[in-house]
């Protein structure tokens, strides 16, 4: 039997001033409450105007209360809403009087996404479209918030269901042949086990190739900016944030420290990183900055090295790049990519077309580095089915397709090896149903709802 839950109470808009605030209340049962405020029925769904009294009958506040019976809530239970003015200490007050009034219910506080979960366990939204309500309430893109949306709608988690299903059927197909062992493999010939399989494999490699889109577009990356001393580096960053962000002089050795700025390149949000110029240092001050420089670099996702095409001698930067490629594999930083920028195009006399040229001064060139930016980074623009995906979405989905990929080994392998297909359909199946959170252990989902806003 199920136990009941307490009702649970916490402001729905943000705290601070503002010309409404709203409280919102879930419960199983909140007829009481309601009770208490009017000596007459409300009706569901419909704003009253109404003032909440303390217990000298002193109006607290002056709102409209809206009531929403279950099941037909946000919840799935009982739930009422009061629109109140949004002041702090007012909608404080607002939240003491209704735990006063529904302390026979034991009202309490909401913990963080605990109305997202009430949500969830009632069968109102599934895991990841409450993950997608805390993303879309994140978003700061439009792509961003299209895709939220998406995945609300139940986009996302219709693939995911359709995959279950997909699955389910080819499991049981070769649970009925497991019981007449003789006509096994003509059976699963005939019924088409490996074009099924196939199937399965496209759709959920097509899942998590729109999925990785959506984890660039929530995620972002990290493109830092290296080479050597007056390159241009600095120059770069402010010209790419447009604004004079960091200090650019001739100077070499100008900037000490890493420098951080965010900017968006379609909708994703890119942070870029300066650093100090890469040089054998004896200042005591620079040489914490190369170091810096070094340490950033080891965390880039994108490394733009820049060189200064005006000048003709490029030792230093071809040991530099060298040193940075050596290091990179040291550390065993493949994945990360190493874009080469010959800046200063507007004093250099270029013309190789294989090479990227730009003039941090002019912004000759630049539309282009952002172009190769979104490229390296895998970004297919207009793509609209893009999942906002978590990077939990995208860790049980390469999972599932390593399961997806190990049964097509034992399937090959003949009827000896059956029971290992099957075994293998139903992990990823597994997988696939920790997205949704069908199959996902209480302290996990625990875990993800509190990650969310109080209120949510
Ligand atoms: N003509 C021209 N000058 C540039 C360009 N980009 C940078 N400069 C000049 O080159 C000098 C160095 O620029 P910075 O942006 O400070 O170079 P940096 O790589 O950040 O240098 P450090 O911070 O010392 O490592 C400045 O005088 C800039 O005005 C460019 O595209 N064209
Ligand atoms: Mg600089």
């Amino acid at each position: 039997m199920q136990l009941k839950r307490d009702p649970i109470i916490a402001q729905a808009t943000a705290i601070g001033k503002a010309g409404i605030g709203v409280v919102r209340i879930s419960g199983e049962d909140l007829g009481f409450l309601l009770s208490k405020l009017f000596d007459r029925p409300v009706a569901p769904r419909a704003a009253t105007l109404t003032h909440l009294r303390d217990e000298n009958h002193q109006s607290i506040d002056q709102g409209l209360l809206i009531y929403f019976p279950a099941p037909h809530s946000f919840t799935g239970e009982d739930v009422i809403e009061f629109h109140g003015h949004g002041g702090v200490l007012v909608m404080n007050l607002v939240i003491q009087r209704f735990i006063e009034l529904g302390k026979s219910l034991r009202l309490r506080l909401a913990k963080p996404g605990e109305f997202s979960e009430r949500a969830f366990l009632n069968n109102k939204i599934d895991l990841a479209q409450a993950e997608a309500i805390a993303d879309l309430i994140e978003a700061n893109s439009v792509a961003a918030i299209k895709s939220a949306n998406r995945s609300l709608s139940g986009v996302f988690s219709k693939k995911i269901d359709n995959l279950v299903a997909q699955l389910t059927h080819l499991r049981m197909l070769v649970e009925a042949t497991l019981d007449f062992p003789e006509e096994e493999i003509e059976f699963l010939e005939n019924a088409n086990a490996a074009k099924q399989w196939q199937d399965i494999h496209d759709s959920l490699q097509a899942v998590l190739h729109a999925s990785k889109q959506g984890a660039l577009l929530k995620n972002g990356a990290l493109v830092v900016l290296a080479g050597a001393p007056n390159v241009g580096k600095s120059s770069l960053l402010n010209q790419l944030a447009q604004q004079e962000i960091a200090i650019v002089t001739p100077i070499a050795g100008t900037t000490r420290d890493r420098i951080r700025e965010q900017i968006y390149l379609d909708g994703i949000p890119i942070q870029i990183v300066d650093t100090a110029g890469l040089r054998e240092s004896h200042d005591e001050v620079e040489k914490i900055g190369i170091e810096r420089s070094w340490a950033a670099i080891g965390d880039a996702d994108i490394i733009l090295f820049l060189r200064d095409a005006s000048n003709t001698d490029q030792t230093d930067s071809d040991l530099l790049l060298k040193e940075i490629n050596t290091s990179l594999e040291f550390h065993d930083h493949q994945s990360i990519h190493l874009i080469e920028v010959w800046n200063k195009k507007d004093q250099a006399n270029l013309q190789d077309e294989n090479r990227l040229c730009i003039s941090a001064k002019t912004g000759e060139g630049v539309e282009n580095l952002k172009e190769r930016l979104l490229q390296a980074l895998g970004w297919e623009q207009h793509s609209d089915n893009v999942i906002l995906a978590r990077q939990r979405h995208l860790n049980s989905l390469n999972l599932a397709l390593d399961h997806i990929d190990q049964a097509k080994s034992y399937l090959s392998l003949g009827n000896a090896s059956l029971e290992l297909f099957a075994e293998e359909l139903r992990l990823a199946q597994d997988k696939l149903g920790e997205i949704t959170g069908k199959l996902l252990p209480d302290d996990l989902l625990g875990k993800i709802f509190s990650s969310f806003c109080i209120g949510k």
